[in-house]
């Protein structure tokens, strides 16, 4: 953390970037065999090929790979391509974590049970807007007799946002609706608190695929895929989807108060109309959009009093502005 110098912005890809030119040159800017990496295990990575193949590569000491990367595989040598669409957070002992890259979409998790952290949705779409990366809803659990309600709360809030996409894993029911926001090849990742089902979804999603299901039940399922970090997983009708393993909350990585200004859901609205300012954090500016809206009763006080305080969180110390 503190006095660690990396450069911030860096495109990834490659923690070792020397070492991936001499890679890049030696195999020619089109070089090697194409492939994506689908699981992260330390010191190695499993690469997919576009044969369908799934070869084990050993990365070298410092460089980095993760789901999603798409690489380049010479022998026992491998290239990471630059990547769009990378998920970030901070772990609880603030060092960056990458958790997946080239991500079209992130599909945020939340059930009746056990409910995500306050301002855990409202982090996820300012973290995936700030990457350049879709944010959707996706509620699972609607069996359950608390989901009717939930899902009307979250379509006020975020319908106007973005997709909110109501599924029960267990009843199988809703999964249409995530197919569809994959067609094409989009490449997704789940994340939600642990215990919503983002694993149970993706059984439910891919035919014969047995990831591990409720933290609860860790000794008692040997065998079972276990999820360390994330794993990449091709969906039957297109599109590819990663399973995280739950975390707690995100950290806001690399988020600007001014980033979240822009990506705060609710605000899109009044963003069109604008703000005198450019830089304008909707706090007490005057001619601001944001606050117009607020005003005018287009924006609910508590939204906003929502995005008051996760801009607080990004401008305190612990935090990152
Ligand atoms: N009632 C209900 N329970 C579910 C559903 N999906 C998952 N669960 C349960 O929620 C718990 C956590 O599921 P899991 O997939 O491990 O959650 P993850 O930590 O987000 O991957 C398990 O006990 C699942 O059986 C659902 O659609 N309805
Ligand atoms: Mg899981
Ligand atoms: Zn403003």
């Amino acid at each position: 953390m503190a006095g660690h110098k990396r450069k911030k912005k860096r495109a990834r890809g490659g923690g070792d970037p020397e070492a991936d030119e001499g890679l890049h040159a030696s195999l020619g800017p089109d070089g090697g065999e194409k492939g994506l990496v689908v699981a992260h295990h330390g010191v190695a990575v499993l690469v997919r090929f576009e044969t369908g193949e799934e070869r084990q590569v050993w990365l070298r000491p410092a460089q980095r790979a993760v789901v999603g990367d798409r690489v380049r595989v010479g022998g026992s040598r491998l290239a990471v391509e630059p990547a769009h669409g990378v998920l970030r957070r901070r772990d609880p002992r603030g060092r960056e974590r990458t958790i997946a890259t080239n991500l079209d979409l992130l599909g945020i998790v939340i059930a009746p049970e056990p409910r995500e952290p306050p301002g855990y949705i409202d982090r996820g779409f300012v973290i995936a807007r700030s990457a350049g990366i879709d944010p959707i809803l996706v509620m699972n659990k609607t069996d359950l007799d608390e989901g009717d309600v939930l899902a009307t709360r979250l379509t006020e809030i975020y319908g106007p946002s973005a997709a909110v996409l109501c599924v029960s894993a267990d009843r199988r029911e809703g999964l249409d609706s995530v197919f569809e926001a994959l067609a094409g090849g989009r490449l997704g990742a789940l994340v939600g608190p642990s215990g919503v089902g983002k694993s149970s979804l993706l059984n439910a999603l891919v035919p014969d695929l047995d990831l591990r299901v409720s933290e609860l039940n860790r000794g008692s399922r040997k065998g079972r895929h276990t999820t360390t970090t994330a794993t990449l997983h091709e969906l039957p009708r297109g599109g590819f989807l990663v399973d995280t393993a739950g975390f707690k909350d995100f950290i806001a990585v690399d988020v600007t108060a001014r980033e979240a200004a822009q990506a705060f859901p609710g605000f899109e609205e009044a963003l069109l109309e604008g703000c005198r300012f450019r830089d304008c954090v909707h706090k007490t500016e005057p001619d601001c959009g944001v606050l117009a809206g607020v005003a005018a009763g287009t924006i609910s006080e508590r939204r906003h009093h929502a995005y008051l305080q996760l801009l607080a969180e990004l401008e305190s110390p612990g935090g990152r502005s």
